[in-house]
């Protein structure tokens, strides 16, 4: 028997980007293991990956390429050839490119797999030749990385393993334990050394039980609490003057700013008592070094953006920055010297492209938003829509379209494949190679292919070239192999490059970017942030220009600044749907929902396999507080209806004191067949933009529940 070991690195749009061990015995994959010797991922996998060969080798998988035989959505397919698969795609694109033109065309994708190759970029390329309609992907973190970059510029920020030297940490909208579990040993060795641990968030998730400390806030309110923090932090003259005057600008205007913002105030907007503000404030300004890890739930509001801006000034204030494992994480994503511009090519894109959001997906397939010409073909690959995504009556609806050609690659037929005209057959991570960036940690990884492609299942990289070549490209660029993409993709004479091969990366499946080290590292002791003026801008240089969108997330076209004029300070923008902010809404509504991320999927990847639902409950749970459930007469496993204006869906009830009163949680992730109705959260989610980076606000909703 052949038994070799193969070293990878995880897949998942996930910050963490474990290295991994694949066991192959004569050419299956029967064990897949985290690796010991990753300095920050340190061996152990999550329960998502933790048995991700029943992934690969799942019966559910999608081998070959399967045409529709039966109504849409029905899920009656018939396996085809690749040509034909190929040729009918490329027969209809023809034709309705011919007939209605190439932006008819809309690709829809994601971070399926966060793989440099075969992730957020692959198609674009391709679609930026055609013509097609340009999909603006601001999901994840595109609000709270355009208010970081406002502030701080793109700079790493701390280095995630420096927490081990903070003593005052602070996870702001962040449950690490499920989010970013690696990161976890750190902030324990932290505490073991004598660090206080302070987690805020609405829900005492398995993080806040560790806490030290635990700040039940109300969604959408965290920059009312981060100013008031600012109020204390100046007026009891906490602040690093020294710091301020070396490596800040706008302090006096900020000051001026974060006077208006009494704790008194934030009391009221947050529900946290002033005393609890007081003291948050003051601990964290005394306690060196102090540390803000921000999660991505922070953005999910209408002020989410400002909330970003506002945590992001606070380690300027008390000069934080001063010390090895002081400041603020939020994405070090930053540190990889990717060329984004390669992988995208947005030179290739025709003048004053149409760009369309993803969040507005469901209304463009309608024909809502009134596109000229309308979209005919959907090519939706590295996403599933139907689960992750606003307005999910509207896109069934458009899905549901007679005259909508729609192509899905996938591992699984996905709520959103079963749509779809055509099935392509994609590699799971075990069956493809690729380099991977991470956003928590700095290290780049190599995920070295460790099995032959399962059935026809080709990964993104070659349906492109397929694609391409079926369009009729020439461009040698289209069709490039993997290894010299890869070679390609990177900056190798970039200084965090330095003395890195990729041959070194290849072999031992990752290594450290060339940083300093992060036991004597602080990387803006002396200022130097990577921003207009070299310094921490309490007052913003770029908000001047009007609204943008933080690059990775703008796809290249023209137009990233709209005009919108944004307050060069941070500020409070109340919830569009609270208790507060809508009194009307919220006599019919009165509850606010937030849907975090499940514990056992990755976003909705792992909601159809068994090991995975059966930790995280088959079936669509809603969380409520005991006092709201008792009020309408809901005891735990009841099913119970949650709906707004927007739409409805069911789930069975699960009490706890966790949540706060007035708030209910659906963690996300479930696919329709786990919710007793078929709709997901989605249903009632808006398709409203917050105030920056175009982020959604998706957490920012008033529903209201009844027992069925
Ligand atoms: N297990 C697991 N891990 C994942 C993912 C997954 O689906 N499952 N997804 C990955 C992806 S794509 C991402 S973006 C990251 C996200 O990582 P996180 O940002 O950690 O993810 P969330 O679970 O969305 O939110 C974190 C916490 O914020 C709280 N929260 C919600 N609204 C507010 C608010 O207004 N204020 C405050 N202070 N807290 C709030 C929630 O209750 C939740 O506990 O996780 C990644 N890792
Ligand atoms: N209610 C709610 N909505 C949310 C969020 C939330 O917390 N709550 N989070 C938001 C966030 S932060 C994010 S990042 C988005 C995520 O939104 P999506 O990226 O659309 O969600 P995923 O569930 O990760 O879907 C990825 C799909 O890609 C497929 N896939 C995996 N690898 C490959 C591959 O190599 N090739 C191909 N062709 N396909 C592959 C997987 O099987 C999976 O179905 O959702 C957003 N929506
Ligand atoms: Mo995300």
């Amino acid at each position: 028997m052949a038994r070799t070991t193969v070293v990878g690195a995880c897949p998942h749009d996930c910050p963490d980007t474990c290295s991994i061990i694949t066991t192959v015995e004569d050419g299956k994959a029967i064990a897949v293991r985290g690796n010991p010797d990753h300095p920050f991922t340190r061996g152990r996998l999550c329960v998502k990956v933790n048995n991700y060969e029943e992934r690969v080798y799942s019966d559910k998988r999608v081998l070959y390429p399967m045409k529709r035989v039966g109504p849409k959505g029905t899920k009656q397919f018939q396996r085809i050839s690749w040509d034909e698969a190929i040729a009918t795609i490329a027969t209809r694109w023809k034709a309705i490119i011919a007939e209605h033109g190439a932006q008819a065309i809309l690709p829809y994708s994601y971070l399926g797999t966060q793989g440099v190759i075969n992730g957020l970029n692959v198609g674009d390329p391709l679609f930026n030749k055609l013509g097609a309609t340009v999909l603006e992907r601001t999901f994840c973190d595109s609000g709270s990385c355009t208010a970081y970059l406002l502030t701080i510029g793109h700079t790493p920020g701390v280095d995630p393993e420096s927490f081990v030297h903070s003593k005052y940490i602070i996870l702001w909208a962040c449950n690490t334990l499920s989010t970013n579990s690696h990161h976890w040993p750190f902030i324990e060795q932290a505490k073991k050394n004598g660090a206080k641990l302070v987690v805020i968030d609405p829900v005492k998730t398995r993080t806040a039980r560790l806490a030290d400390w635990h700040i039940q806030i109300r969604p959408g309110t965290d920059a009312a609490l981060a100013l008031a923090m600012m109020h204390v932090i100046i007026k009891e003259n906490l602040v690093d003057r020294d710091y301020i005057d070396k490596h800040t600008v706008g302090f006096d205007e900020l000051a001026e700013r974060a006077a208006t913002y009494t704790p008194e105030f934030a009391s009221q907007e947050t529900g946290i008592p002033v005393e609890d503000i007081v003291k948050l404030a003051r601990d964290y300004a005394t306690t060196p070094p102090a540390v803000v890890r921000i999660g991505v739930a922070v953005e999910r509001h209408a002020g989410g953006g400002q909330t970003v801006r506002a945590i992001a000034c606070l380690p300027g204030l008390i000069g934080a920055w001063k010390h090895v494992g002081g400041g603020l994480l939020q994405l070090p994503i930053w540190a990889f010297p990717v060329k984004w511009d390669v992988l995208m090519r947005p030179d290739l894109q025709p003048e004053n492209m149409r760009v369309l959001n993803s969040w507005r997906l469901g209304a463009a397939l309608t024909g809502e938003l009134g596109f000229d010409p309308p979209i005919k073909a959907l090519f939706v690959y590295n996403a599933n829509p139907m689960a992750m995504v606003t307005e999910q009556d509207k896109i069934e609806k458009g899905l549901e379209r007679e005259d909508l050609f729609t192509v899905v690659s996938e591992h699984f037929i996905t709520d959103t494949a079963k749509y779809a005209d055509i099935v392509l057959p994609a590699t799971t991570q075990l069956e493809q190679k690729d380099i991977m960036f991470s956003w928590g940690h700095l290290y780049l990884s190599y995920n070295n292919q460790a099995i032959e492609p399962l059935g026809e299942a080709v990964p993104n990289t070659e349906l492109f070239r397929r694609l391409a070549k079926a369009m009729g490209i020439t461009d040698p660029a289209f069709f490039r192999t993997d290894d010299e993409m890869i070679e390609a993709a990177l900056d190798w004479s970039s200084p965090v490059l330095q003395g890195i091969t990729l041959d070194e990366v290849k072999a031992k499946g990752y290594s450290r970017l060339a940083m300093p080290a992060s036991d004597d590292w602080a990387p803006h002791r002396d200022g130097n942030f990577p921003t207009a003026t070299g310094k921490c801008e309490f007052k913003s240089t770029i908000a001047a220009g009007g609204n943008f969108v933080a690059p990775l997330f703008r796809q290249g076209y023209n137009g990233d600044q709209d005009g919108t004029p944004i307050d060069p300070l941070p500020h409070y923008i109340a919830p569009n749907e609270s208790v507060r902010t809508a009194p009307a809404l919220a006599a019919r509504y009165p509850l606010s929902l937030i849907s975090p991320k499940s514990h056992a999927f990755l976003n909705s990847n792992y909601g159809n396999l068994p090991a995975q639902t059966a930790q995280a409950g088959e079936e669509q749970a809603v969380i409520l507080n005991p006092d709201d459930a008792a009020f309408r007469g809901i005891e735990a496993g009841a099913p119970i209806r949650v709906f707004n204006d927007r739409g409805s869906f069911e789930a069975y009830a699960t009490v706890s004191s966790d949540i706060m009163a007035g708030v209910v949680v659906a963690p996300s992730g479930y696919w329709q067949r786990s919710n007793r109705k078929g709709a997901t959260v989605h249903a009632l989610t808006p398709p409203a933009f917050a105030d920056l980076g175009r982020a959604p606000t998706f957490s920012d909703i008033l529903v209201q529940v009844g027992r069925l």
